[in-house]
C-alpha cells in the first residue's frame, strides 16, 4: 500500500521531512544524543568522517570506527522529538520513497542512547554510567501507538501501575532494552529501570517557584521495589526510545551519564568528564 504524501513527507530533494537525511545516508548503528553540541563530541572519535548534515535541532555526522560505518545524531530533548527521530529513522530504511511502499525486507537498526541523566538512589553516585534496563515512560507518547508487551514487561508495569496510582491522569507505560545491546555494550554498568519525564522540572520532582502537584515525588520513585527491580535515574526520551524502537521492530539501548545526584541535591562540577567517559565506552564497545 503506498503510503500517502501527507502521512510520510519528503523533501523536494528527497530526503525525510526533519531529518534531512536521504535512504542510505544512515549506518544500521546510530548513536542518538540530546544535545545537537554532542554530535561532533562523539564524531571526533571517527577515524572518517563521511558527511555532516543537519536541519532544526536533528545534526547528523555519519562516519567509520574502523570499518564499521556508524551515525551520530541529535534528538533535542523530549519524546515529542523522538517520535519524529525514530519514524524517520525507520522510514529511510524501510520505506521506499520512490514508490512510497514498505520494503519486503525489514532492516532492523541498533540504537544507543548516550544521553545525561540524575540519578534518584543514594548508592548512585554522580559520574555513574548506567543503562536502562527498562524505560518507563510518564509521559503521553504511547497513548498513541498500540504496543504489545512481554509478560515480564506486563507484570512489572501492572506493579508500578499500582505504586503510582496517587498520580492521576497519567498512564505509565514501560519497555525492556535490548537484550544483547544490554549485555554487551551494557556489560558491568549499573542497571536500573529509568524514567522518562514529560518535562524537568516539576515532573523530575524539581521545585523552584511554581508548587508541585506530587509532594516528595523522589521518595515516590526510589521507594518503588520488585524483586530486583528498582528505579535508578531521571531524564527525557529513552522509554519513548524503547516503545518505538521495539513497535518498529529496531533494537535500542539507552546509556545514561549520571550528572546529578537527586537524593543528595548534588549537580557534577564536570559534566563533561562524565559525558566524555559514557561517548568512549560505547565506542569501544559497539
Ligand atoms: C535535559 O537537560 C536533557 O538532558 C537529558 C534529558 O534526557 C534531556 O534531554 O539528556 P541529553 O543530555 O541527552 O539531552
Amino acid at each position: 500500500m503506498k503510503i500517502s504524501e501527507s502521512d510520510l513527507i519528503i523533501n523536494p530533494d528527497g530526503s525525510i521531512y526533519h531529518l534531512n537525511l536521504l535512504p542510505g545516508d544512515i549506518a544500521d548503528t546510530v548513536i542518538t544524543v540530546g544535545d545537537p553540541d554532542r554530535v561532533g563530541e562523539v564524531s571526533k572519535y571517527f577515524d572518517e568522517i563521511e558527511f555532516k548534515k543537519g536541519k532544526r535541532e536533528f545534526i547528523t555526522h555519519t562516519g567509520y570506527v574502523g570499518k564499521k560505518r556508524i551515525t551520530v545524531l541529535s534528538t533535542g530533548i523530549g519524546t515529542d522529538n523522538i517520535d519524529i527521530v525514530f519514524n524517520e529513522l525507520d522510514a529511510l530504511v524501510n520505506i521506499d520513497f520512490e514508490t512510497r511502499e514498505i520494503k519486503k525486507s525489514l532492516t532492523s537498526l541498533n540504537i544507543i542512547r548516550v544521553g545525561t541523566s540524575g540519578a534518584v538512589q543514594p548508592d548512585i553516585p554522580m559520574g555513574t554510567i548506567l543503562a536502562s534496563s527498562y524505560g518507563l515512560g510518564m509521559d503521553a507518547l504511547m497513548n498513541y501507538y498500540l504496543q504489545q508487551l512481554s509478560d515480564d514487561e506486563q507484570l512489572l508495569l501492572d506493579d508500578i501501575k499500582t505504586h503510582f496510582s496517587k498520580l492521576n491522569n497519567i498512564n505509565p507505560y514501560l519497555t525492556a532494552a535490548d537484550d544483547g545491546l544490554l549485555n554487551t555494550i551494557g556489560k558491568d554498568m549499573v542497571h536500573g529501570i529509568t524514567i522518562t519525564a514529560p518535562g524537568f522540572y516539576a515532573p523530575q520532582g524539581r521545585i523552584v517557584r511554581a508548587k508541585n502537584a506530587v509532594p516528595d515525588f523522589i521518595g515516590l520513585i526510589n521507594s518503588f521495589k520488585r524483586n530486583q527491580h528498582r528505579i535508578t535515574n531521571l531524564e527525557m526520551e529513552t522509554a519513548g526510545i524503547y516503545a518505538l524502537a521495539k513497535v518498529l521492530g529496531h533494537k535500542a539501548l539507552s546509556v545514561n551519564a549520571i550528572l546529578a545526584s537527586r537524593v543528595k541535591f548534588e549537580f557534577s562540577n564536570e559534566p563533561n568528564k562524565i559525558v566524555e567517559k559514557a561517548i568512549k565506552t560505547v565506542l569501544e564497545r559497539i
